[in-house]
């Protein structure tokens, strides 16, 4: 269960976490008119750290300008300040931030554009998305039935409401087979994604992962594995990847930013080599953490410190 905090807010004002309600014909319970972001705010030795912050918020509003919410209200810096705001107002040392966007209640009917935005930033504490040991031992997945959205259908590239009822169709398949998660391929057939990770496959040394056109989210952490792979000097490709690719690769693993860098031991019941986790995955994972839990230098400029500005004033 959910274990709710002091506050959220809501355009521009904290309210009681109680408070943050919505009337059942908001546009966005009939339509799924939302956009939104998952982003993480990890302990670091110099306090509470907001990972790639700018990158996420960035992403949500070209997410709410491919759905023309021409009204959005709020710039990239005041979202960014907002949300380290409600950490510090929350008084939390790690958590999970949630900002959404929604076309909120007014008229009814499919297009919304007449109807008010309502952005809510709201914040929790979120452990391991797929167990505490998947991170280390690996998940078994499966390839799901259910086919990413298509080109020209929904938009991949945009963090919509709507692509996760896809998304929970790939993952409630899964979970009732008895998988961790599904893997969605694309409309041509080849490897999209999981319902809510990027995929990477690893074979002769080599990284490859699908390209943006394959229906994929661009993900922060699959940005982020990107450029650690760069430092590491692994080459890396973004190709298509076809199917039985990750039956026979030497490594496969998930990123995301509720998953992290999550190495997968099996697809289809299929072994994924050994079906232990495979040195690269091992490799960028522990610079992955290195960097997020400030063991290392944040090279990248990748952390913002919950408490380095002013203290927060409560409206
Ligand atoms: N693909 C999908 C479909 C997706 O939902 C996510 C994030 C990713 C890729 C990875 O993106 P990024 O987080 O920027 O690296 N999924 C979020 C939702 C989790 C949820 O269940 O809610 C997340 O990881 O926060």
């Amino acid at each position: 269960m959910l274990k709710p905090t002091e506050k959220i807010w809501h355009n521009g004002r904290f309210i009681p976490w109680d408070d943050a309600r919505i009337h059942v014909l908001s546009h966005t319970v009939s339509y799924a008119s939302a956009v939104f972001e998952g982003i993480r705010c990890y302990h670091t030795p110099s306090g509470p750290a907001a990972f790639r912050l700018r990158e996420h918020v960035r992403r949500m509003v070209d997410s709410a300008k491919i759905y023309r919410m021409d009204t959005f209200p709020f710039t990239i810096d005041e979202l960014c300040d907002a949300m380290i705001e409600l950490v510090r107002v929350n008084k939390l040392d790690s958590c999970y931030l949630r900002p959404i966007a929604l076309r909120g209640y007014g008229e009814m009917g499919v297009l919304g554009i007449h109807n008010p935005m309502e952005v809510y930033i709201a914040c929790w504490e979120w452990g391991k998305y797929l167990g505490e040991e998947a991170l280390a031992h690996g998940v078994d997945v499966c390839i799901s039935s259910w086919k990413r959205i298509a080109p020209n259908t929904l938009p991949a590239l945009a963090k919509a409401a709507s692509n996760y009822m896809n998304s929970q169709l790939i993952r409630m398949e899964a979970h009732i087979n008895g998988y961790a998660e599904g893997i969605a391929l694309d409309e041509a057939g080849y490897v999209s994604e999981g319902s809510g990770e990027n995929i990477f496959v690893i074979r002769d040394g080599r990284i490859h992962t699908p390209p943006l056109g394959a229906s994929v989210l661009p993900g922060i952490t699959r940005d982020t594995v990107i450029r650690l792979a760069q430092d590491l000097g692994i080459p890396l490709v973004e190709t298509i990847i076809p199917r039985e690719m990750l039956y026979i690769a030497d490594e496969v693993f998930f990123t995301g930013t509720a998953a992290e860098v999550t190495p997968i031991r099996s697809v289809d019941r299929i072994q994924v080599s050994s079906g232990k986790r495979g040195p690269v995955t091992e490799r960028l994972q522990r610079e992955f953490f290195a960097i997020i839990n400030g063991a290392k230098p944040d090279r990248h400029g990748w952390l913002t410190r919950v408490h380095a500005g002013q203290p927060a004033v409560v409206v």
